[in-house]
C-alpha cells in the first residue's frame, strides 16, 4: 500500500483525492493540508486523513510514503523541493513550476538525490486519444508531420486567471504533449494577440494565438481562448505528408432533429480527461510502489517551462523568441 499525503485540497486536489481513495489499487490517502484549513477539513473527511497546516508538516509525517501536490502553480515548487529532499516520491500537478528557474532547481535537488522522484501531472500523454494520434505518426503511414493545428478552449476562468496563465496553466498541456507527440524539439515561438472577446474579465487577453516552431521545421498553431463560452474543446490534427490525422471526438450521441446534426461537446477538464487521470495515477502509483518514475519527469516539466518562459516573453515583446535550454544530463537520459 502506498501512503499518499496531498497538499492543495481545490478542485483537482479533491477529485484525485476521490480516484487515490476509490478508484486507483494499492493507494490510501493518509494526510492532507491546504493554507485553507476548512478546505483541508473538507477534503479530509473524504477519506479519513490527518489534517497538517503545512505541506512541510505533511511530508515530515513518517506515515506519508508519497506526496501529491496540487496547490496552486505558483506553490509547487517549494513543496516539490521539501519532498525531494525527504527522499519521498512526489506526483506534481502541471506546471512543475512557473519559471524554468525554479524548475532547474527541482531537477539540480533531484540529481542530488541521485534517484528519480518526481512525475508531472502531463496526464494527455495518457489520454487513449492522443496515444492513437501518436501510434498513426509514428508508424509513418501519412509520411513525416509538418503542420500542427490545435485548439484549447475553456468556456470560462476564475477572475484571477491572468494573460501569463493562458502559457504556464493552459497552453503548458500542449507544450508538453506536442513534443513528446511529433518526437521532435522546440526551436522557437511567437504569441499572436486577436482582438478581446467581451466575455474576458477585465485585464486578461483573451483569445491568444500561439505559434511554435520545431528544430526539425514543424510548425504548430495553438488557440488558447479560456472564455469561450460554449464548451471545454480541446482539439488538435497533425498534417503530415500524404494525410492528416486528428483527435477522436467524444463518443457522444449525434442527434438530427428540425433539420439539424448536433453533438455533445464537454463542458468542463474533469469528464474531458478522466480516464486520462485514472490511468496517469494507477501509472505513478505502480511505479513509485517499485521506487521507479515512468511518467513524465522534471526534465519534462523543465523542458515545458523553457518553452513557456519563452512564450511569456512573446507575449510581452510580440517578437519571435528562441527557446534554450540546458543539455540533458545523462541521469534524465
Ligand atoms: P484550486 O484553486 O481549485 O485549488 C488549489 C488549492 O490549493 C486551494 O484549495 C488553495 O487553498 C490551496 N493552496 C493555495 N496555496 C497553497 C499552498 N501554498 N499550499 C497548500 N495549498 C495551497 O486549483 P485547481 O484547479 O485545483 O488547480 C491546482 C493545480 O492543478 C494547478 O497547478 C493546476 O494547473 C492543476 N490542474 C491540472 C489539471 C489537469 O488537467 N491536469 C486540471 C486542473 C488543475
Ligand atoms: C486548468 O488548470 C487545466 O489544467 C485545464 O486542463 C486547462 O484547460 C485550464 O485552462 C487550466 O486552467
Amino acid at each position: 500500500m502506498l501512503n499518499v499525503g496531498v497538499i492543495g485540497c481545490g478542485a483537482i486536489g479533491r477529485e484525485h483525492i476521490a480516484r487515490l481513495s476509490g478508484v486507483i489499487s494499492g493507494t490510501k490517502v493518509v494526510a492532507v493540508s491546504d493554507v485553507f484549513e476548512e478546505s483541508a477539513q473538507q477534503a479530509a473527511a473524504l477519506c479519513n486523513a490527518k489534517v497538517y497546516k503545512t505541506g512541510a508538516e505533511l511530508i515530515a509525517d513518517p506515515q506519508v510514503d508519497a506526496v501529491v501536490v496540487t496547490s496552486p502553480g505558483f506553490a509547487h515548487a517549494e513543496s516539490v523541493l521539501q519532498a525531494v529532499q525527504a527522499g519521498k516520491k512526489v506526483f506534481c500537478e502541471k506546471p512543475l513550476a512557473t519559471t524554468a528557474a525554479q524548475c532547474r532547481e527541482i531537477v539540480e535537488a533531484e540529481m542530488a538525490a541521485g534517484q528519480h522522484l518526481v512525475q508531472v501531472g502531463f496526464m494527455r500523454r495518457y489520454d487513449s486519444g492522443y496515444r492513437q494520434v501518436k501510434e498513426v505518426i509514428d508508424a509513418r503511414e501519412l509520411g513525416a508531420p509538418l503542420l500542427v493545428h490545435c485548439t484549447h478552449r475553456n468556456p470560462d476562468v476564475a477572475a484571477d486567471y491572468s494573460t501569463e496563465m493562458a502559457v504556464h496553466d493552459t497552453a503548458i498541456h500542449e507544450i508538453d504533449c506536442l513534443h513528446w507527440l511529433i518526437d521532435d524539439e522546440y526551436e522557437s515561438v511567437q504569441v499572436m494577440m486577436p482582438k478581446i472577446t467581451s466575455n474576458a474579465h477585465e485585464g486578461l487577453q483573451d483569445p491568444q494565438l500561439m505559434l511554435l516552431r520545431t528544430k526539425g521545421g514543424i510548425c504548430i498553431s495553438l488557440e488558447v481562448f479560456v472564455s469561450c463560452q460554449f464548451g471545454y474543446d480541446i482539439n488538435c490534427e497533425v498534417v503530415c505528408e500524404t494525410g492528416t490525422v486528428k483527435l477522436p471526438s467524444l463518443p457522444t450521441p449525434i442527434i438530427r432533429k428540425e433539420g439539424r446534426v448536433s453533438e455533445g461537446i464537454e463542458m468542463n477538464w474533469k469528464n474531458r480527461f478522466i480516464a486520462a487521470y485514472d490511468v496517469e495515477l494507477q501509472d505513478w502509483a505502480d511505479h513509485a510502489q517499485k521506487g521507479m518514475v515512468k511518467g513524465p519527469t522534471a526534465w519534462d516539466g523543465y523542458i515545458a517551462s523553457v518553452t513557456a518562459d519563452a512564450l511569456v516573453k512573446s507575449q510581452k515583446t510580440g517578437a519571435i523568441e528562441p527557446v534554450v535550454m540546458e543539455p540533458i544530463p545523462d541521469f534524465y537520459k
